[in-house]
């Protein structure tokens, strides 16, 4: 045989770099399921269904085409456990002349792979991802010794490349970035479309029964499992969110209800991760929405910012930064993650809410993950380390590259700033202004200190004293300073007692879901 071409689990593009020369006459692809993937975070359930399904598909798409693949499920005899170990099981099968192989998405492969040329005899060719807008060389060249890595620069640098919602060298209609018009909040009156539900099918259902044999205590329920798994039902959920979504995408898009889980978002993010979907398409056909007259440019442009802006910027961002930008703590926060991140059980309903949902679906929305979740991290002062694995334990379109500089950066400004020019804070009045979760809340949101009063309250502002001296000098936190000047001894020793309170009553984490990842701890 020539060439053994390895795909990993969210590279399951036909046109993947890996893929794109194959010699159906000699090569083969490799695919493996293997338990150490889906353990170095125990992942959520329904994100290992869902790529073990996903892979499973693929597979035999490939195979339809003529194309001999060797694909080792998790419970086949003689499973390794481990990429490196399948590798070389399959070379010892195979014989190839050459291995090929597509870069990883995670750091942590990426060092596997830099080892795999030292434990395999035939050449090892580790190739460019080719999914991707912006390269990794080309995000290096824009960052170069910039002082300011701020996103909105490099989405513009985006927009002028591709063309996307450009005239000429201007803007559609002469504004970049239409934020400003899409926070509002949403009409009681208002009916969220429903999802667009995929329901298992006997390989989904072969992969359910699986991951509860094998995978059954990690975080989870399985039982609402709807995500698409092959290229031809994400292609249905796309063209869903166009007709359903995406006329309404700008206007809520940092709106939350409660018992309405995806309002108008996407839900495209595990596809477009896993490789079902590529950024470029999706957004083009955002584009094409907008110019044929059925989405608003205020929609349609936040859409294609959060893909061709803040999607590509937080991947440029990991490759150049990692390894260091996991280790800094630029808050000192040290604080272990509350337990009710795992069990939901919380008065405090945004959280309850936020969590449950992400217990249920594997997916929460951008605003839930910021400004609710992210929130209470942030001002609570947890750990990064700790946040972020249960981020990228918790949602099915996680892994590193994407999660790690929206949870270490954008969330808990543990870079000092690299991505967010200051700590996205924010106190209980912002969740009372953009959802209904306030009012099914046994916490007075109106009120700052005390006995029921809104426990977002007074960790904002006890967050923005216990940093006083890191924070204040900030031109975006002048005004909070301000006001912070003017209160009393008296009051701040108030709320700092009635944030150590409620912070002391939290039961700590256990070791039930989310036990330290082994790469953490090495
Ligand atoms: P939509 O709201 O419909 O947005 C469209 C697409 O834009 C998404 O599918 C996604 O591909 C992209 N996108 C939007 N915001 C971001 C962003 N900040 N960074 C990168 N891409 C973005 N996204 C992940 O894909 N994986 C993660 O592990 C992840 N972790 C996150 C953790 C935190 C703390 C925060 C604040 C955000 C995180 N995001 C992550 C970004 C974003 O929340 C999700 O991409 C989005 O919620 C997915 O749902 P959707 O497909 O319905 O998105
Ligand atoms: C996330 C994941 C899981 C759960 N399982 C597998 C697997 O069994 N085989 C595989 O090739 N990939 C899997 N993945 C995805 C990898 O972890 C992913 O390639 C890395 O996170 C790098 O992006
Ligand atoms: Fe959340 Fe506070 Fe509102 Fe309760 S009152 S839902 S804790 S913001």
């Amino acid at each position: 045989m020539k060439t053994l071409r390895f795909v990993l689990g969210d590279q399951l593009h036909r046109r993947i770099a890996s893929l794109i020369d194959i010699d159906p006459e000699h090569d083969a692809v490799l695919m493996v399921e293997v338990r150490d993937e889906a353990t170095y975070v125990r992942h959520h359930k329904q994100k290992i269904v869902f790529l073990f399904s996903a892979m499973r598909h693929f597979a035999a798409e490939l195979t339809e085409k003529g194309i001999a693949v060797d694909y080792v499920r998790l419970d086949d005899r003689g499973n390794s456990g481990s990429l490196t170990g399948e590798l070389q099981r399959a070379i010892a099968r195979h014989g190839p002349d050459r291995v090929v192989v597509t870069e990883p998405g995670e750091w942590r492969v990426w060092q596997m792979m830099q080892d795999w040329r030292e434990v395999i005899s035939p050449s090892l060719e580790i190739r460019e991802d080719n999914r991707f807008l912006c390269s990794r060389a080309e995000f290096e060249a824009w960052a170069g010794d910039r002082s300011s890595l701020l996103m909105e620069a490099f989405y513009r640098q985006m927009r002028r490349r591709t063309g996307w919602l450009m005239d000429g060298d201007e803007p559609t209609d002469g504004q970049w970035n239409y934020d400003p018009q899409n926070r509002k909040r949403l009409p009681k009156t208002l009916t969220a479309p429903d999802r667009e539900a995929f329901p298992p099918d006997s390989t989904t259902r072969a992969c359910i029964a699986l991951v509860d044999r094998e995978f059954g205590d990690h975080f989870g329920s399985l039982d609402g499992f709807a995500w698409p798994v092959t290229r031809k039902d994400a292609l249905r959920a796309l063209r869903s969110f166009l007709a359903d979504g995406l006329p309404t995408f700008g206007d809520y898009q940092d709106a939350m209800r409660q018992g309405a889980p995806f309002l108008y978002h996407s839900l495209l993010s595990p596809m477009l991760n896993a490789g079902l979907l590529t950024p470029e398409e999706v957004c083009v056909a955002a584009e094409r929405a907008y110019r044929n007259g059925d989405a608003p440019l205020n929609g349609v442009e936040g859409f294609i910012r959060q893909i061709l802006g803040w999607r590509e910027y937080v991947r440029g961002l990991y490759w150049a930064r990692m390894p260091g930008y996991a280790e800094t703590n630029a808050l000192d926060a040290r604080r272990d993650l509350p337990w009710f991140y795992w069990s939901a059980e919380t008065e405090m309903n945004c959280l309850h809410q936020c969590i449950s949902e992400t217990r249920d679906h594997a997916y929460a929305h951008h605003i839930q993950r910021l400004m609710v979740l992210g929130n209470f991290a942030l001002l609570a002062g947890i750990e990064p380390r700790q946040v972020e694995e249960w981020y990228l334990i918790v949602y099915a379109d996680a892994y590193e590259w994407v999660e790690l500089p929206n949870v270490h950066g954008m969330v808990l400004w543990a870079d000092g700033g690299v991505i967010g020019s200051k700590p996205y804070a924010a106190s209980g009045a912002y969740i009372n202004r953009m959802s209904d979760y306030c009012a099914n809340c046994v916490f007075d949101v109106k009120r700052k200190v005390g006995e029921g009063a809104c426990p977002f309250n007074y960790l904002y502002w006890d967050f923005l004293i216990r940093n006083e001296r890191r924070l204040k000098g900030n031109p975006r936190l002048t005004m909070p300073y301000r006001t912070l000047d003017r209160m009393n001894d008296e009051r701040r020793a108030e709320i700092h007692a009635d944030a150590e309170r409620f912070l002391g009553s939290l039961a700590p984490n256990s070791a039930e879901w989310g036990p330290k990842p082994q790469y953490w701890s090495e």
